[in-house]
């Protein structure tokens, strides 16, 4: 199970959530869509062996919105202990 965000700033009302939540729910390897209005971002969580995020963006562009931005936000990660990945030495404690 993966996560993703998409950004879709053109939603401004229920209606509108609807409509994206019924275009994700209906694609095949989507488990759960979750949408708010207010920060106008889509949570959805899928299969990645089923879907990937052109596909999700392609229903969210053919329900007639404009998707601004796309994260992944994979599942976390085990933290790292004695400082940052990249090498610069900075102590997390
Ligand atoms: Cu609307």
């Amino acid at each position: 199970m993966q996560e993703l965000t998409l950004s879709v700033p053109d939603m401004s009302c229920q209606h509108c959530v609807n409509t994206i939540d019924k275009a994700l729910t209906q694609l095949p390897g989507v488990e759960q869509v979750q949408v708010d209005l207010a920060t106008k971002l889509v949570q959805v969580q899928y299969q990645p062996e089923q879907i990937a995020s052109p596909q999700m963006e392609g229903a969210v562009s053919n329900a007639g919105y404009t998707v601004a931005d796309v994260k992944s936000t994979p599942m976390p990660v085990v933290q790292q202990q004695g400082g940052c990945s990249c090498g610069c030495q900075t102590s997390n404690n």
